[in-house]
């Protein structure tokens, strides 16, 4: 027999989760002593960052990740990243520490609640009854987690128990894919045939289930038009692609009129629909066959019409691709966005047009600038998977740690994060860690000096702009940047752009570029008052 600690650190070795990423406390002290030297530990300043590194690490590396936290006290810091996890479906498996059993019962110092804390974003949240069984139920947690559609889960681990004795505990596995009822997919396949002008929507499961090549070769079959979901978190169809079309708007009806001239939809591997401002309208026009394929049952129980197939979504492509007739090519080619000017303040539109343009081709972007993601929707240009990730729930404080996880797991691929001087303030200390770990990913602050995405929204929703803390001045980010050993540089002219991003590409460290860029925020998400927005006022 051999001591919960040493049980655990083999089995996650056998199950392939050597890097951890973590904050310590009291409560974690006695497992990670003497970690193997074999594991890698990845300290994150706040648990945010942590859990959020995590997250992009998986992401990029597609592997199931350990995360070791801090009681409640940082499980609850850590929540909105394990959110974000939920939401993307990606499976960590998170531990935090709980108090010693042998007082537990007198509520002392860190007593822990963090399972039910965690409960509602997570498969499962559990606190082992005996301490002979905190390996297997780590065991159990990554075989959940791993399940479509997969995601976070939660153990809670008192202190004492990583001395105590247990068996060892194999590393099983369970089967990852859950295939759709042939049946229900032929009605899809029925529909397609004698539809007059089907689309497709893309979404995140796509990539979660592997089916680029699959989604692609099923446009191109069907010469369907086809629509990334509404504020995607990641893109899943190539961007210069001739038959795509753009990112659908998250409102009923200004979606519903986006699709109008379908008479077949198929969504695959997203929401139906994934919806911000309420604009209340027909969910699809009537008289559109609307399908959902998902692997998510409870993405299948919220559509709000049409039919939802759970299942595989790149099994499913396939099987709907070998079973439908091929269609003629009717649609027009690309149409690619005015050139923006270079105009002084820099417009976020000319930011993203140079970036596309300075790029490597397989660059990475882990973006979070809530008022300019159209302007970066529509300039940058990537057709390779596993490109883009973005804040899955509206959480701010995804992106930074997202792509310094990103960034770790994926050392060959430039990592990009555009994000807003409001939004890095949620994650800030990812980089020092994004230093540490010589990860060198490209941080561009998009400077405005205020939360330009509320204040549109003030503007859209007539609320009006008599509200308080919308402006975010003095910050300065080179400083900060520079207090974390990360280099950095401000700039405020369009001409010095190109120099700087060229010069961050060349290098291979990580660099903070903070650029000083115009107020934003006259939409709201791609949208304005033409929608007939909900008034608050
Ligand atoms: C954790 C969290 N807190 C607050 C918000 C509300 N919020 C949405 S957008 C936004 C502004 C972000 O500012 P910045 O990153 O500077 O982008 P900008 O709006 O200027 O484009 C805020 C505060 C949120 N979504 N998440």
């Amino acid at each position: 027999m051999s001591k919960a600690r040493e049980v655990t650190w083999e089995l996650l070795r056998n199950l392939g989760m050597t890097t951890v990423f973590g904050n310590p406390g009291s409560t974690e002290l006695p497992l990670l002593r003497d970690m193997p030297s074999d594991f890698r530990y990845v300290l994150g300043l706040h648990e945010r960052v942590a859990a959020g590194m995590a997250l992009g690490y998986q992401l990029g590396c597609r592997k199931p990740v350990f995360v070791n936290l801090h009681s409640i006290a940082s499980t609850g810091n850590g929540l909105s990243a394990i959110q974000d996890a939920w939401f993307l479906h990606a499976p960590l498996v998170v531990s935090a520490g709980q108090q010693d059993r042998r007082h537990l019962f007198a509520e002392p110092f860190l007593a822990s609640r963090a399972v039910e804390t965690a409960k509602p974003y997570v498969k499962w949240a559990y606190e082992p009854s005996r301490a002979e069984d905190v390996p297997a139920a780590i065991a159990r947690g990554y075989r959940i987690a791993m399940q479509p559609p997969r995601g976070p889960v939660f153990i809670s681990i008192p202190m004492d128990d990583w001395t105590h004795e247990c068996p060892p505990v194999p590393a099983q596995t369970v089967s990852q894919r859950l295939l759709a009822d042939p049946n229900a997919l032929d009605e899809v396949v029925r529909a397609l045939d004698s539809g007059r002008n089907p689309a497709l929507v893309a979404g995140s499961g796509i990539e979660e289930d592997g089916g680029w090549d699959d989604m692609v070769a099923l446009a191109e079959h069907l010469n369907a038009d086809v629509y990334q979901d509404p504020i995607p978190a990641r893109w899943t169809f190539p961007r210069g692609h001739r038959l795509f079309r753009g990112a659908l708007l998250p409102a009923q009806q200004p979606l519903a009129d986006q699709l109008a001239k379908h008479d077949v939809v198929v969504v695959l591997g997203a929401r139906v629909f994934l919806y911000y401002a309420f604009v209340p309208g027909s969910p699809i026009k009537p008289g559109t066959k609307l399908f959902q394929i998902t692997t998510s049952a409870s993405d299948a129980t919220t559509a709000l019409a049409g039919t939802s197939i759970v299942g595989n979504v790149a099994e499913a492509a396939r099987h709907i691709r070998a079973h439908t007739k091929a269609r003629p090519c009717t649609t027009q080619g690309v149409t690619t966005p005015p050139v923006p000017s270079a105009e002084c303040p820099i417009t976020p539109a000319y930011l993203f047009h140079v970036l596309n343009e300075v790029m490597p081709r397989d660059a990475v972007i882990a973006e979070e600038c809530p008022s300019a993601k159209g302007d970066l929707d529509r300039h940058l240009i990537l057709d390779e998977p596993g490109s883009f990730y973005s804040v899955p729930n509206g959480v701010l404080g995804f992106g930074l740690p997202a792509a310094v996880g990103l960034q770790m797991a994926l050392p060959e691929r430039r990592v990009v994060c555009p994000i807003g001087d409001g939004s890095i303030q949620y994650s800030v200390q990812a980089l020092w860690s994004a230093v540490q770990n010589k990860a060198p990913v490209i941080v561009l602050v998009l400077c405005n000096g205020d939360y330009s995405a509320l204040k549109g929204f003030c503007d859209f929703t007539q609320v009006g702009r008599n509200v308080p803390g919308m402006d975010l001045p003095g910050i300065d980010m080179v400083k900060i940047a520079e207090g974390y050993g990360m280099k950095a540089q401000a700039l405020d002219k369009p001409d010095e752009l190109e120099q700087a991003l060229r010069a961050a590409f060349a290098a291979n460290e990580p660099r903070l570029i903070s650029v000083s860029v115009a107020k934003g925020g006259k939409k709201t998400m791609g949208m304005d008052q033409s929608v007939n927005p909900p008034n608050y006022r």
